[in-house]
Parts: C-alpha cells; structure tokens; sequence
C-alpha cells in the first residue's frame, strides 16, 4: 500500500559513514540466520523479509561501501564477489524459477543500513516496476 510505501521512505536514513548494525552481525556479537560464508563475504536472512526467500549479502569489510554511490575501481573485485555470491544464495535457496537481486540507495531509494548489502528475494511471483 502507499501507506506501507511511505513507512518504507521514512525509515530511510542518510548516511553518516559511521558502523551500522551490520557490523554486529559480521562479528557475530548479534545472532543471525547465515545462509552463505566466506572470506570476503557473509549473507544472512532479512530480519523483515519481504518475500519467502530474503536473504541479504554484505562485504564483510565495508571499506567506504556505505553505498553502492560509493563505488570505486578499487570495489571492482569485491563487487563481483558479492553479485557472485548472490547468485550462489539464489541457486542454494532453490530459487530456479527466478529471483530478484536489489541495491536500495540513498534516502529516494529507501536505503536503511549503510553498509553496500544486495537483497536477494524470491520464493513468490515478483511484480514490476518495482514500488
Ligand atoms: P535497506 O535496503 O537499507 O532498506 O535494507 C536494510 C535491510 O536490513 C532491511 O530489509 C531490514 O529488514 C534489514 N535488517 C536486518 O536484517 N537486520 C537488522 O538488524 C536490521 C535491518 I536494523
């Protein structure tokens, strides 16, 4: 709903560059569901999920990736990485009938947490455009 939507935008938050929750969830000092690891990467299970199969996916060293807008030439491998290991949380999920990979950012785009993290959503028919 609109209202739902407007909820959404308001819980958007600006980006102060300062640690996120998600550094907590990499540390492991707050539980999470991990649905895939590994040296550069983690990707857990969305606290709100939005669909049957939400999974987020995170650099485990954000390195100015508070946002994809803070994307430089010096991101281009863990970049790959990360869009690598989506469609490993995907295949892993059995997810064969189709997913949806997001980047929210900046306030327009509802982005909450500033540390880069992919969604990756699925289980159910998607609906485009997105709201
Ligand atoms: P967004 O793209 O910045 O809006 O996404 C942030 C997501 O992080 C959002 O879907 C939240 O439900 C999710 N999340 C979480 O999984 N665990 C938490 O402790 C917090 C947020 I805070």
């Amino acid at each position: 709903t609109s209202e739902e939507a407007a909820a959404k935008a308001a819980a958007a938050t600006a980006d102060t560059g300062g640690p996120t929750i998600f550094d907590k969830i990499i540390a492991k000092e707050i539980p999470s569901s991990i649905v895939y690891e590994d040296e550069k990467v983690l990707a857990f299970r969305d606290i709100n999920p939005q669909a049957p199969v939400h999974v987020l996916v995170i650099p485990k060293v954000r390195d100015g990736l508070t946002g994809i807008d803070k994307a430089e030439p010096r991101h281009f491998e863990i970049l790959g990485q990360l869009l690598y290991a989506a469609k490993l949380v995907a295949e892993k999920e059995g997810l064969a009938k189709g997913f949806r990979i997001v980047i929210n950012n900046g306030p327009e785009g509802c982005q909450s947490v500033y540390h880069l993290h992919l969604h990756v959503l699925g289980g159910r028919q998607m609906a485009w455009p997105a709201g």
